[in-house]
């Protein structure tokens, strides 16, 4: 193998999180120079940072966790169904200490910039405190959701009680209980959070733009006898989420078309997916509710009449439905008594469709119709996803290209792994990459670029490219794999829009949504083809 004695490492990995952490125990493997720098002060990424009242898996935890190591499976007992944070954090912990990986992570750095040199053909990064590193090949593994965004209404800095975004909860919880709170945003985040801290409040106001379709999680505890019991299904549970084009436990769905299913036989499935725990009624649905807006108009009408049943006032009850989009058009939340939530008589609805967001206040939150005084607003508001933590950092690649001008218009990648002008950086979880079950997509995105820098190492080749051609190529397979999706005519972040940042207010294709297998299929012919086409100098 090479060795890069001007360099300081062969490989940087920026970030901590499931990414960072599977990056550097598949560069350990490779025997590479390695080093890891997280911003946060601890390592977990997501569930470092995401420390909010409520913050658990919406994935079984079972599937969840990384799948390489049957000793690491043998020795961590999940203790739900679905992970509460504190656990998934302990969990990173876990698996940071049993594999050694602390000493190759340096917590508490930012990066602010990184720059491709092409004489040396390496990486120079800087933190923000102006400390520089330099590397032959970069990986990001920043994760997804990580640039938290607040309102873009003035008076965010003037409120005098305490605020917090869900991502940036501080250690020392602050004291719900008999305060004034409100939460602004009904996403995932938004309806964990209420529902976890409703009965602890004083009054709650829950500050709504657009309501989200949501359904029962079904969370359960699992026993010691249980967990013995799934660690023998490990393999069949691993194998199961190979199979599925979401890599989840969930089956594909049912291929009939919808309205071609008798009422009956369609309602008993309902809910029968409604019962079931996790995102089966997304996942393993009749296919056509994705395209067909007749399909999906009969499963949000379904769901609606959940809604109905289970809160007691019918007008609170309709401006929960959502009107704007269909079940499965957005990331689904999955919730626990979260409707019920809207019965308590400490709790308020606001409905910011009827009364918009007009600011921030010293005392709290004024719409168009009143100011609603507080003690502690959380902005559960959401993030700038997927591009917002590379625009995050000034990227330049060859020939002085920025990233984020290169990126204005959406992204450009190929296989959503590597990028044009940006030699030898490989991203995990970046745009247009599957996601699904995402943990079973980081380890294949992770094993997909230690078999291509082993590939360079082997050769000697120490510049990796892709050409304008597979670019394009590339591109064209993302576009044509969306077509027809309802979820392309929805604002969400999936869709990359986010009313709260400026450049974000355009619908673009940001994931690849052809399904992991269809995904896995073409990445794993590139490499079969020893990444033909590739610039590989
Ligand atoms: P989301 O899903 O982006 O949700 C953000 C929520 O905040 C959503 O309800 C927004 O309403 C609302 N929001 C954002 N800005 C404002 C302003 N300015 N005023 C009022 N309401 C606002 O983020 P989450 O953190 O819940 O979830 C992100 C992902 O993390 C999730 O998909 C999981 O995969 C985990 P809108 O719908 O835009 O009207």
């Amino acid at each position: 193998s090479i060795t890069e004695p001007s360099l300081d490492y062969e490989v940087i990995i920026i970030g901590a999180g499931f990414s960072g952490i599977y990056s550097l125990i598949k560069m350990r493997e490779l025997g590479v120079r390695v080093k890891v720098i997280e911003a946060g002060s601890q390592v977990g990424g997501t569930w470092y940072w995401n420390r909010y009242p409520g913050a658990r898996f919406d994935s079984e935890s079972v599937s969840y966790g990384f799948s390489f190591s049957k000793e690491l499976l043998d020795e961590w007992k999940w203790e739900e169904s679905f992970s509460p944070q504190p656990e998934t954090e302990k969990y990173a912990n876990f698996v940071c200490d049993k594999f050694d990986l602390r000493r190759d992570i340096q917590l508490d750095t930012r990066i602010t910039a990184a720059q491709f040199h092409a004489s040396s053909r390496s990486w120079q990064l800087m933190s923000e405190v102006g400390e520089t590193f330099t590397s032959r090949y970069l990986i990001t593994a920043m994760g997804p959701l990580t640039q938290a965004t607040l309102p873009n209404v003035p008076g965010v800095r003037d409120f005098k009680g305490q605020a917090f975004h869900t991502s940036r909860w501080p250690d020392d919880s602050p004291d719900l209980s008999n305060k004034r709170v409100a939460v602004i945003g009904t996403g995932a985040t938004g309806i964990q959070t209420i529902q976890t801290i409703a009965s602890d409040v004083g009054h709650l106001a829950v500050f709504q733009r657009q309501p989200n379709w949501s359904k029962p999680l079904h969370n359960t505890k699992i026993s010691d006898e249980e967990m013995a019991k799934i660690r023998l299904r490990y393999p069949e549970i691993f194998q199961r989420c190979k199979e599925t084009s979401n890599a989840f436990i969930h089956g594909n769905g049912d291929t009939r078309k919808t309205v071609e299913v008798p009422k009956e036989e369609r309602e008993a499935f309902w809910e029968k997916l409604y019962a079931e725990p996790g995102f089966g009624i997304v996942l393993s649905n009749f296919q056509d509710i994705h395209k067909d807006k007749e399909a999906n108009g009969l499963l949000s009408e379904f769901i609606a009449n959940k809604i109905r049943s289970r809160v007691h006032d019918p007008a609170i009850a309709e401006k929960l439905i959502p009107r704007n989009h269909g079940v499965g058009t957005k990331r689904l939340p999955l919730e626990t008594h979260y409707f019920e939530v809207y019965n308590q008589p400490n709790v308020e609805l606001v409905d910011l469709r009827d009364t918009p967001l007009e600011c921030i206040t010293e005392k709290g939150i004024r719409t168009t119709e009143k100011e609603h005084e507080f003690d502690i607003i959380i902005y559960a508001t959401g993030f700038d996803a997927i591009t917002g933590a590379f625009d995050a950092i000034n990227f330049i690649g060859v020939n002085g290209t920025k990233l984020r001008d290169m990126w204005k218009e959406g992204p450009r990648t190929y296989l959503g792994i590597t990028v044009q002008d940006f030699p030898n950086m490989f991203m995990i979880m970046g745009p247009h990459q599957a996601m699904g079950n995402i943990p079973r997509s980081i380890e294949y995105a992770v094993a997909w670029v230690s078999s291509l820098i082993a590939f360079c190492r082997e050769r000697g080749i120490t510049w990796v490219e892709p050409t304008p051609e597979l670019t394009e190529e590339w591109y064209e397979h993302v576009n044509n794999c969306a077509v027809g999706l309802l979820a392309n005519d929805v604002d969400s972040w999936m869709t990359g829009v986010n009313k709260n940042v400026a450049t974000r207010q355009k619908r673009i294709i940001m994931r690849y949504q052809g399904g992991i297998l269809v995904f896995r299929k073409y990445c794993d012919r590139v490499a079969a083809s020893k990444y033909a086409g590739m610039k590989l100098l």
